[in-house]
């Protein structure tokens, strides 16, 4: 992959199996192990020999994983295609008329990375609407822009993007995703959620589409965004009479550091007061704590009849 490193091509605009593995949280080794057995994760390879997945399998990855918490085994659910493993979940089918999913080499993330290569703000704006539009704001986020960042960071990692560039796409995602969350919010009926990043953690797009996703299952937010100091994101649940408090935390945060903060902040709250807890960087299970795997958990869980204020 390094050897072009000057232009994106099809075959550069993969991921690596690290990358892989942080952004579905499945370890490498389980996922040679699946290739080996199941053939499936199928990377590409690089002259070198190094593994490299198309971006688009992350989305299949987490639902095969949500497959595996669910109590279903490996060799049931790693020969099934997405729509298979929705029905097992027993998730909504696709209705007859949906398009067929876009095959590698001309996917969205393919075409978006091209648009940040080249700064252009139509193409991706005009993308990140009509796959909403097709898929849902779910499988959008879930499926396009999710493994969009994720191979973003790559290539920024591997010196194919610039910092610019960066900055120039997350600031196209996140107004999207406010123009996505902001009406459903501000017309919401139901409770206040807070939502919020954890001290020190300048990303704030994986909260933007946590936001998106409980909006549309009319909670209101009430958005504190990145960087913001557990004291605070308490105090705004109080001033809220939030029921719940929701954080998002990147891969950028360190496990050890994200568990102090959720102690802290958990130990500041009400008992009865939920605190959600979700993205890459998020330590897993803990005392008091409401962890989700994915937005598609989000969702199942943020559709649930509203809980009561404190
Ligand atoms: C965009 C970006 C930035 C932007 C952020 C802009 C913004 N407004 O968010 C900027 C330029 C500011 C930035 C800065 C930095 N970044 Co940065 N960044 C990224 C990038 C490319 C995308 C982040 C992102 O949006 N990911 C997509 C999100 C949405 O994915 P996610 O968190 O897994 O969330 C998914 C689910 O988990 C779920 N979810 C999210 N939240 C929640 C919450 C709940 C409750 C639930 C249920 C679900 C859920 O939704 C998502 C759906 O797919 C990542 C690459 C990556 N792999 O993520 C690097 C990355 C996170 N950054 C990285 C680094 C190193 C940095 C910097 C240190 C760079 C620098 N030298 O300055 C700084 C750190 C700044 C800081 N103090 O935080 C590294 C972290 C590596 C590590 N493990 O330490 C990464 C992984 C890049 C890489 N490959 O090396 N970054």
């Amino acid at each position: 992959m390094s050897d072009r490193p000057e232009s994106l091509t099809p075959q550069t605009l993969g991921i690596t199996i690290g990358a892989m593995s942080q952004a579905t949280g499945i370890p490498a080794n389980t996922l040679r192990t699946w290739e080996r057995r199941y053939g499936f994760p199928e990377p590409d390879r690089t002259a070198s020999g190094q593994r490299v997945y198309d971006p688009t399998v992350i989305g299949h990855l987490r639902l095969v994983n949500q497959a595996l918490e669910a109590g279903h085994r490996p060799r049931q659910v790693l020969g099934l295609d997405e729509d298979q493993i929705r029905r097992l979940l027993d998730k909504t089918a696709p209705s007859p008329a949906e398009p067929a999913p876009i095959r590698p080499g001309t996917t969205s993330v393919d075409r978006w990375l091209r648009a940040v290569e080249n700064l252009d703000g139509a193409t991706l704006a005009a993308g990140f609407r009509s796959e909403a539009a097709r898929l849902g704001v779910l499988r959008m986020l879930t499926e396009r822009a999710g493994p969009f960042m994720v191979a973003l960071g790559e290539a920024w990692r591997q010196g194919r993007i610039q910092i610019y560039q960066e900055h120039w796409v997350s600031e196209h995602l996140r107004s999207f995703l406010v123009e996505t969350w902001g009406p459903l919010s501000t017309a919401a009926a139901g409770p206040p959620m807070v939502a919020s990043s954890l001290p020190h953690d300048r990303h704030d797009l994986g909260l933007h589409m946590a936001a998106s996703i409980v909006s549309m299952c009319g909670w209101r937010i009430v958005f504190l965004g990145r960087d913001t100091p557990v004291d605070d994101i308490a105090k705004a649940v109080v001033r809220a009479r939030a029921p719940a408090a929701l954080i998002s935390i990147s891969a950028w945060t360190a496990p050890d550091l994200a568990h102090a903060h959720l102690e802290q902040l958990r130990a500041r709250l009400e008992p009865e007061t939920y605190l959600l807890v979700g993205g890459s960087g998020s330590p897993g299970a803990l005392p008091g704590i409401t962890h989700l795997s994915g937005l598609e958990p989000l969702y199942q869980w943020a559709s649930r009849p509203f809980p009561t204020a404190t």
